[in-house]
């Protein structure tokens, strides 16, 4: 049966230079693609200031805005989409709460991450944010379509 690919929901996952520092890459894409998630772009790029600057921009009046954008473009960050449907949602629940004090365990910052200033992965939080931060880090023909075989036995 032809899985509705052409709806499905899309969101913007990326590892800090934090997480891929330490090694958690593989561990994290694991997370997301156990679960049942398909990875649709990925690449590993190093963010100018200006362009961090960019994605948070939402945060600027923030008192940490300018250490978080020095930070994200400190080093390596692994940029994805991953597609599914609630992907934006339950991603963000697979995460884990921002702060990883906070988060549960069981959870990508609660397993794996003990401050809010190094908490190893971003995930847009709706819809919209999805939509702007795949636009921002992704160039349309970066997005690959595909039906992988386990889709039939996961919808
Ligand atoms: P993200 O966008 O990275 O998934 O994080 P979030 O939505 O859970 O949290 P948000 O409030 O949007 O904050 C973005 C990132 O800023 C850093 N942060 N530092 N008090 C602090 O020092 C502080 N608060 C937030 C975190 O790296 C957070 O992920």
């Amino acid at each position: 049966q032809e899985v509705h690919a052409a709806e499905m929901e899309r969101t913007f996952i990326a590892i800090k230079p934090d997480g891929v520092q330490r090694g958690l890459i593989s561990e994290i894409v694991s997370r997301f693609e156990r679960k049942g998630y398909k990875l649709v772009a990925i690449k590993l790029v190093v963010p100018s200031k200006q362009f961090a600057e960019k994605h948070y921009h939402d945060l600027k009046e923030r008192p940490f805005f300018n250490g978080l954008c020095d930070f994200l473009s400190s080093g390596p960050v692994l940029a994805m989409v991953w597609e599914g449907e609630g992907v934006i949602k339950y991603g963000r629940k697979l995460i884990g709460a921002t702060d990883p004090s906070k988060s549960e365990p069981g959870t990508i910052r609660g397993d794996l991450a003990v401050v809010v200033g190094r908490n190893i992965i971003h995930g847009s939080d709706g819809p919209e944010t999805a939509k702007d931060e795949i636009a921002l880090w992704f160039q349309p023909k970066e997005l690959v379509s595909y039906t992988s075989n386990e889709e039939k036995w996961i919808y």
